[in-house]
């Protein structure tokens, strides 16, 4: 009992903690629900600000209903004061009341517990599905309020090409606009290139001045949903375990690999539904 009761302090003491900032995605493959499995999967505590609730299955949106923004900012609010928080990542953020709402707390947070805390933004726009899920209006609050204070930003291609306002095809506009986005935000840059379509998935950071590679292969024949999301949060729970940028990178790129291949399928009649196995 004795024993029992120290080897519990003592995993208390010393389990990372991350907190993700999302909406809610009911079907459970993104958003929130992809984040806690996978901050789970890497043993890290995982807390949650809720953004949104999103009524949808992996195919289809069906509607998307806001928290208010003071919500947002008091959720945000008492985990920061009572935990350890260790990272943070932002997910769907829906409106620009809220990215500012989310921005506010964070610098709040940070000022009060005297720590800056590693931020990393997936800048959510449009699912998979080709929804919107992010108001366009929302975008000039990422870029004043919100990118300043990120660690590291994880476009992909089309969030890069609508930030830059450019289109990006192949491998070296690719470069190009990694490093682009890194210059304008003085800020890591995670850049996505799942979306070309090659033999290898390839994703380029651009990190105090280098460009870095990280390749897997292309996992076809799987309706992806929420990738974006757990890839970012695994990013997070490396961060939050004192991983340095690549290696969490790394990490993460072979979990989301992996996740991918040893995806769930259930079959209804002639409809298939396929979702990320986080349980990695
Ligand atoms: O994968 C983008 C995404 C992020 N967050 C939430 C979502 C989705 C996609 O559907 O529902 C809550």
């Amino acid at each position: 009992m004795g024993k029992q009761r120290s080897r519990r302090s003592e995993c208390a003491a010393t389990v990372p903690v991350a907190l993700t900032i999302a909406g809610s995605d009911c079907s459970g493959g993104a958003g929130i629900q992809a984040d806690l499995k996978t901050l789970t999967a890497f043993g890290v505590y995982g807390l949650t600000a809720v953004t949104c609730i999103v009524a949808e299955v992996p195919r289809r949106v069906s509607r998307i209903e806001p928290v208010t923004a003071r919500m947002v900012g008091e959720q945000i609010d008492v985990l920061l004061e009572n935990f350890p928080v260790g990272a943070i990542k932002t997910g769907l953020l829906y409106s620009a009341e809220i990215v500012r709402a989310v921005a506010h707390a964070i610098q709040h947070g940070e000022k009060k517990t005297t720590r800056s805390i590693p931020l990393v933004i997936d800048p959510v726009m449009i699912a998979t599905s080709g929804d919107n899920l992010l108001k366009p209006e929302a975008v000039k609050s990422y870029k004043n309020k919100l990118f300043p204070l990120a660690t590291l930003i994880t476009p992909n291609l089309d969030e890069a090409a609508l930030l830059l306002e450019t289109t990006i095809k192949d491998r070296k506009q690719m470069e190009n606009a990694a490093r682009a986005l890194a210059k304008q935000y003085r800020v890591s840059i995670l850049l996505k290139g799942g979306h070309l379509r090659g033999d290898n998935a390839i994703d380029l950071l651009f990190h105090h001045g280098e460009l870095t590679e990280f390749s897997a292969p292309f996992v076809r024949g799987v309706e992806t949903h929420g990738t974006g999301c757990t890839y970012s949060a695994a990013i997070t729970a490396g961060l939050a375990s004192g991983f340095s940028l690549e290696q969490a990178i790394r990490r993460a790129k072979n979990f989301v690999t992996e996740s991918i291949v040893q995806h769930f399928r259930w079959k209804r009649g002639s409809n298939e539904i396929d979702a990320l196995s986080h349980s990695i």
